[in-house]
């Protein structure tokens, strides 16, 4: 009997702890195909852009489930400086981790954005993408993303269209976009998120000047990267200024360099805390 109590309290223990705070490490297969689960479905869009003066193309992950009665809030994922629209898809299997994520109910149902971070009339990753005009159209791509994209999405989607129901998230250059263009713009997102962010990421004081305005206005603001990135220091230099200026935000340095491993555990992490109450036992997390 003693021991039925015992068994009963562990997993009251464990079950509370781990509904809590954030998933240090994720399950294992998190990131395999599994059979015999409802999967999620990938449309391809083309949108008419007023920044770019042409026709763009993305993909968009639909939940299991998705159902046309229903309205869903938008997580819309970045690319790195190598990729393009399909950089997510061909390296980061994030149908497979959502899709998975859903069928251990561990996800709100949302739609996924993966837009070309790349605003210029050739989009495409090829030649010296550190090209000047090539690195300057993923600063263009503030202006495609909050005139042309999101009002095609909310037109052509049943979205909830309020700045709780928007996610902005990316991996490397797009996590420096994500961070420049989501703390710039707090009155259209609410949930923010960088995987290993690069030299684009403004400098602290010109990325936060209202710390106060960023602790009122973010639901989840997330820093993570790869302890071996030579890019660190530029998460590392927000993180301090977050701290110096007391705004709330999850910074997670784990064993990893610039790669999918780090971008992908970012992806598993990060998207379990959007769209519900913020625990803040999330805020002690470092990493490990
Ligand atoms: C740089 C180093 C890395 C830089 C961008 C990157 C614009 C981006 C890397 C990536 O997206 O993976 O100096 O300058």
């Amino acid at each position: 009997m003693k021991n039925l109590f015992f068994c009963l309290f562990s997993f009251l223990l464990c079950s509370s702890i781990s509904a809590q705070g954030l998933e240090q490490q994720p399950a294992a297969n998190f990131d395999q195909e599994r059979t015999g689960i409802p999967k999620g479905k990938i449309d391809t869009i083309h949108y008419a852009s007023k920044t770019v003066d042409t026709v763009r193309r993305a993909f968009v992950y639909l939940p299991p489930g998705y159902s046309k009665a229903k309205n869903y809030p938008v997580l819309y994922l970045l690319h790195g400086i190598g990729g393009d629209e399909e950089e997510w898809l061909r390296g980061g299997t994030p149908k497979v981790i959502l899709d998975n994520l859903y069928a251990d109910g561990k996800l709100e149902p949302m739609i996924v954005v993966l837009p070309n971070g790349r605003a210029m009339k050739d989009d495409r990753a090829g030649g010296n993408v550190m090209e000047p005009e090539k690195v300057a159209a993923f600063a263009t791509f503030e202006k495609d993303l909050l005139n042309d994209l999101i009002p095609f999405i909310e037109t052509n989607y049943r979205v909830i269209k309020d700045r709780e129901s928007r996610a902005l998230a990316g991996l490397s250059m797009g996590g420096g976009q994500s961070l420049n263009f989501g703390l710039g713009n707090l009155d259209t997102f609410a949930w923010v998120g960088a995987f290993s962010a690069a030299p684009n990421t403004k400098a602290p004081e010109t990325l936060i000047p209202d710390p106060q305005a960023a602790k009122n206005l973010l639901k989840v603001l997330w820093l993570s990267c790869g302890d071996e990135d030579r890019l660190l220091r530029f998460s590392e230099r927000t993180h301090e200024y977050l701290d110096e200026h007391g705004v709330p935000h999850v910074y997670f340095i784990e064993p990893g360099g610039h790669d999918f491993k780090v971008w992908k555990g970012g992806l598993y992490r990060f998207s379990q805390l959007l769209f519900k109450p913020v625990d803040k036992s999330i805020y002690g997390s470092t990493g490990g």
